[in-house]
This record gives structure tokens, sequence and C-alpha cells, in this order.
């Protein structure tokens, strides 16, 4: 039995990961931060008491932040596989906290790799890298694009990726960096741009709310599915030699294309509801991001199903469904492709 340790398992891309690797039949293992409250809610379905003998999920109190940690985990864990999850991963956020960001999102990734290195484990090593990176160089990006970053996070970000590759390069590591650009669900953070419109369209049509307060309505994304992302980066760890892909859909759509899906699909017009806050404005903006995923394609056969508009009305129709059910509707493992 393979085994693996996520760091940001209790995110929304280390929900669906691990959900998939136990598909797979991996005994998988999370780190978990400590919290006065429970961060666990995206995980709590998969969660078996660890008495139990069938249990194949295991959780560890630890933090980027703290390297010492990370080499006493992976010397009791010894994982064959690492996915390097955990990060500030909120882009307006990193402009806020700018050294934290780069602390966790940055260095953390170092502190994970020399743990690797330090333990000795043959194990291989995922980097959750970010179309952000390429920030103001033009569309469409692909690996060979270079990199501009636009924000503390960008930045961070592009540090991880080049001390990722040095691993490889240095200690033959195999370490890959995973390019997404955006991907979202029903598990997608509240504050990120797609969770915020589908959750804001639900309580609109439910009479609970009658404005939703935006920023750059013109900003261009690439938004995919996150559950077809994970299966993606489980490939790029199975691939015969070390490498870096973009995933990507390819599509090209405006924050305000989401807007007038998402509210049409619940019966609504968006210019009722949507009002402008400047708060939500960055001070360096990403324009356009539009991925060419054709390598990945090419050589792992991951394509992107899903494209932004279908995605837009499956997450409007889990927040309406949570609405009306506890908030449970967007726990639910969503219907994948046939991979094989
Ligand atoms: P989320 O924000 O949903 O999850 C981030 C995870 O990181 C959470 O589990 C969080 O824990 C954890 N975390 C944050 N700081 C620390 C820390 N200091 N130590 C340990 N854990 C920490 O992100 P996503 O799931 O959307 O994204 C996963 C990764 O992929 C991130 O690195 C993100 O930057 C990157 N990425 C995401 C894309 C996307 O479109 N979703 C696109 C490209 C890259 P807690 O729950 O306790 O807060
Ligand atoms: P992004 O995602 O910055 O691309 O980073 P986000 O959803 O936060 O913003 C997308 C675009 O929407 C514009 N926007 C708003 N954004 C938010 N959050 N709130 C608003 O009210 C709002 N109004 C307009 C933004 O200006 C931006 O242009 C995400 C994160 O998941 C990163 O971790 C990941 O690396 C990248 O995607 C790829």
């Amino acid at each position: 039995m393979k085994r693996a340790l996520i760091t940001g398992i209790t995110g929304q891309d280390g929900s669906y990961l691990a959900e998939l690797l136990l598909r797979k039949g991996y005994e998988v293992h999370g780190l978990i931060r400590r919290s006065s409250t429970f961060n666990t809610s995206r995980i709590e379905h998969l969660y078996v008491d660890p008495h139990d003998p069938d249990a194949k999920l295991f959780l560890h109190y630890g933090d980027l932040s703290d390297g010492a940690r990370l080499v006493t985990l992976l010397a009791q864990i010894r994982p064959d596989e690492v996915y390097n999850l955990a990060a500030q991963s909120h882009v307006r956020v990193s402009f806020d906290e700018p050294e934290h960001t780069g602390n966790t999102t940055g260095v953390g990734s170092t502190r994970l790799l020399e743990a690797v290195r330090l333990t000795g484990l043959d194990c291989r090593f995922y980097q959750a890298s970010s179309s952000e990176m390429f920030g103001a160089t033009r569309p469409p990006q692909n690996e060979d694009t270079p990199f501009y970053p636009r924000s503390p996070y960008g930045a961070a970000k592009v540090y991880s990726y080049w001390i990722t590759k040095n691993y490889r390069e240095a200690y033959g590591l195999f370490a890959v960096n995973g390019i997404l650009f955006n991907h979202e669900s029903p598990r997608r953070g509240e504050t990120f741009v797609t969770r915020k419109i589908t959750r804001a369209v639900a309580r609109i049509k439910a009479g609970l709310e009658k404005h939703l307060y935006m920023g750059n309505l013109d900003a261009i994304r690439d938004w995919g599915y996150a559950p077809e992302y994970v299966e993606g980066m489980w490939r790029m760890l199975q691939a015969d030699e070390p490498d870096d892909y973009c995933l990507a859909t390819g599509g090209e759509y405006s924050v305000r294309d989401f807007l007038t899906v998402a509210f049409e699909h619940a019966g609504l017009n968006w210019e009722d509801h949507v009002r402008f806050d400047e708060r939500y404005l960055r001070p360096t903006e990403v324009d356009a991001l539009i991925g060419d995923a054709s390598k990945a394609e090419a050589e792992l056969g991951w394509k992107a199903q899903v494209q932004t508009p279908e995605l837009a009305r499956i997450m409007v129709d889990a927040d309406i469904e949570a609405l009306t059910h506890e908030g449970r509707a967007w726990i639910d493992t969503p219907s994948l492709p046939d991979w094989n």
C-alpha cells in the first residue's frame, strides 16, 4: 500500500486529493493546523476513528513555519508521495500579510523539501505552483512562459517553483511543479470570487440578501473544476520522469461573464444586485490568465472536461442545495469523468 502526506489537506484541493488517494487504496496522512475551532469540515466525511483497523486517513498537527516538526513527521510517516498544497493562498490577503505569505507560501516549501532531504526519504514531491506566477505576462501561458508575479503571493509561489526545481537538479529528487490555473468547486473558500458569487446568488434567491459587493469585473480567468485537477496532480507523480506541467481549461471568461451565468442560472439579473466596493481591488491586478495545458494532455493524458459556464452552474446548484439542506451539499463527492 502506498503512503502519501498531504499538507493543506483541510483546503479545497486537499480534501479532493485525499478522497482520490483513498479511492486508489493509499494510506493518507494529512498535516493540520491547531485551531481554536474545528477546521476539518471539508474532510470530516472521510475521517474514520484511527483505532478502527480499517482507518486509512491519519491527521497530524503541524505547520509549514515549523521545520523541525516537518522533519519529525516525515521520519515517522515515511511517505512515498508528498503533496505540498499548504499555503496562504489568497492573493488580496497577501498584500495585507506579505511577510507571513512569504514565510508559508514561499519558505514553507523549502522547509518541507529540506525535511525530505534530511530524512533521506526516497519519495516523490508535488509542489502546488500557480498561474499567478505568470502575472503580467500576456496569455496564453504555458510551461515556457516567463514569470512576472503581481502580488506577494505570486512572488512567493515563484520562489517555491524555483526551489522545487533546484532540489530536483541538485539532489535528484523526483520533485514536480503543477502550475495550476484557477480551479473551483462547491468546496471553494467563500472569499474567492467564484464561490463568493455563487453563495450570494443562493442567498439572494432565498431572500436572505439583496446586494453583492465586488471589485474588478474585467479580470479574465480560466476557471476549471477542482476534482479534475487533483487527478492531474497525482498523474504528475506517476510519470517516468519528474517535470513541470500546466493544468487549465484554455477557456477565457471575465468575472462579469461568471456573474452573468451564475445569476441567470437562478433566474436573476446580476446588474440588479451587484455593487462596486474598492476594498476588493488589488494594488496590482493580474488582468488575464488563460492556460495552455497541451503538454499535460500529450504526456499525462489529462484534459479538463468541465468548462467555466458548467462549473458556475454546478456551484450555484450546490449553494442553493446547501441552504436548503443545512450546508451539507458541498460535501457530496462529484461524479468524475472516466479517466481510464
Ligand atoms: P485553500 O486556501 O483552500 O487551502 C489552503 C490549505 O493550506 C488549508 O488546508 C490551510 O489550512 C493550509 N495552510 C495555510 N497555511 C498553512 C501553514 N502555515 N501551515 C500548514 N498549513 C497551512 O487552497 P486550495 O485548496 O485552493 O489550493 C491548494 C494549493 O494550491 C495552495 O497552495 C494554493 O496556493 C495552490 N493553488 C490553488 C489554485 C486554485 O485555483 N485553487 C490554483 C493554483 C495554485 P487551514 O484550513 O487550517 O487554513
Ligand atoms: P485569484 O482568485 O486572485 O485568481 O487567485 P480570486 O477568486 O480571489 O480572484 C479572481 C479575480 O476576481 C477579481 N475580483 C474579486 N476577487 C475576490 N476574491 N473578491 C471580489 O470581490 C472580487 N471582485 C473581483 C480579482 O481581482 C481577480 O482578478 C486564485 C487563488 O486560488 C490562488 O491561490 C491561485 O494561485 C490562483 O487563483 C490561480
